[in-house]
């Protein structure tokens, strides 16, 4: 892997550099007018932005592990090639590529004086014991006074391969009782809430609101959402494209308790709205077809 000083010779963006973060993991760091943003390599997996004038739009968990082999809880980690628990037993959860050391392919300013981040990896080059078929994957940040993230994906095999996923984004409220989540109204969602009623038809009524566990998938759905939250004086707005599916998240009292990696008080101060690829918004990949997925986040 490139090192450190071979990174920084070979980077000319100004406001650019990187550096040993969390975990030892190779962190690009960007700070200019615009915003300051870190983003990890391993995982491909950014931890923080902050628009100019603003505060952290994304959540992190005070205890969260940075450590090879686990999941970093929060940020926006990258679940592909599937969404939820894993189809083969004994595999990780949200897929491998959020456990995966990326490589930097390149780093850009764009006119604007937005930065763009490309961080690739390949099933061919790198040791990916749990792809079972070839693959190429891009991740790309454009960091600005908004953050996009791509996820681009391409079937280097032979054989069509049937895929999930999400950018499974932890958004920083600054209380979840009182935020609501507007554009899902009228949406059919399914509530992966353990022991919750499966009814086939669960519509969402007017805006989302929290005083319990949420975990529910929207199908069906393109449009964008907005975090409205009074506490912190802001709406975050979250568009996304290559997605019919909405995952909106807050694990509340009980699952707080029971993740190792995240604070029983935490729940109060994050909210996930994901990008996802989910349920019957799973995707078949043909052969030489590259996938895209994209969540782009502002303030409105
Ligand atoms: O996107 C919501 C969800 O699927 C929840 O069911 C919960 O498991 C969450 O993801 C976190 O998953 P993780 O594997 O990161 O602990």
């Amino acid at each position: 892997m490139t090192t450190l000083a071979e990174l920084n010779q070979n980077c000319q963006v100004p406001g650019v550099k990187f550096v040993s973060g969390p975990g030892n993991f190779i962190c690009v760091d960007i700070a200019n007018e615009s915003a300051t943003a870190r983003i990890s390599t391993y995982g491909a997996h950014i931890l923080s932005f902050i628009p100019a004038g603003e505060r952290e739009l994304l959540f992190m968990s005070r205890k969260s592990r940075f450590k090879e082999a686990e999941p970093i809880r929060g940020g926006v980690p990258v679940c592909w090639p599937w969404f939820g628990p894993a189809p083969v037993d004994g595999r990780p959860a949200h897929g491998f590529l959020r456990l995966a050391q990326w490589e930097v392919e390149a780093v850009l300013e764009l006119s604007g004086g937005a930065v763009q981040v490309v961080l690739s990896l390949d099933s061919e080059e790198a040791d990916l014991p749990m792809a079972d078929f070839p693959f190429h994957a891009e991740m790309i940040f454009t960091v600005g006074s908004t953050l996009e993230i791509t996820l681009a994906v391409r079937n280097c095999g032979d054989e069509a391969v049937e895929t999930s996923g999400a950018l499974h984004t932890y958004f920083s409220v600054g209380a979840v009782e009182k935020i609501s989540i507007h554009g899902l109204d009228g949406v059919i969602y399914t509530d992966k809430v353990p022991n919750a009623p499966q009814v086939l038809g669960n519509v969402q009524r007017g805006d989302i609101r929290f005083n319990g566990e949420v975990d529910w998938v929207y199908s069906d759905t393109a449009d964008a959402v907005e975090i409205v939250d009074p506490e912190f004086g802001r709406t975050i707005r979250v568009e996304k494209s290559g997605s019919l599916s909405t995952v909106v998240w807050n694990p509340w009292i009980d699952k707080a308790k029971a993740m190792a990696d995240f604070g029983d008080d935490e729940y109060h101060q994050m909210v996930c709205v994901e990008a996802a690829n989910a349920l019957e918004d799973s995707r078949l990949l043909l052969p030489g077809v590259t996938q895209v997925l994209t969540q782009k986040i502002s303030i409105r």
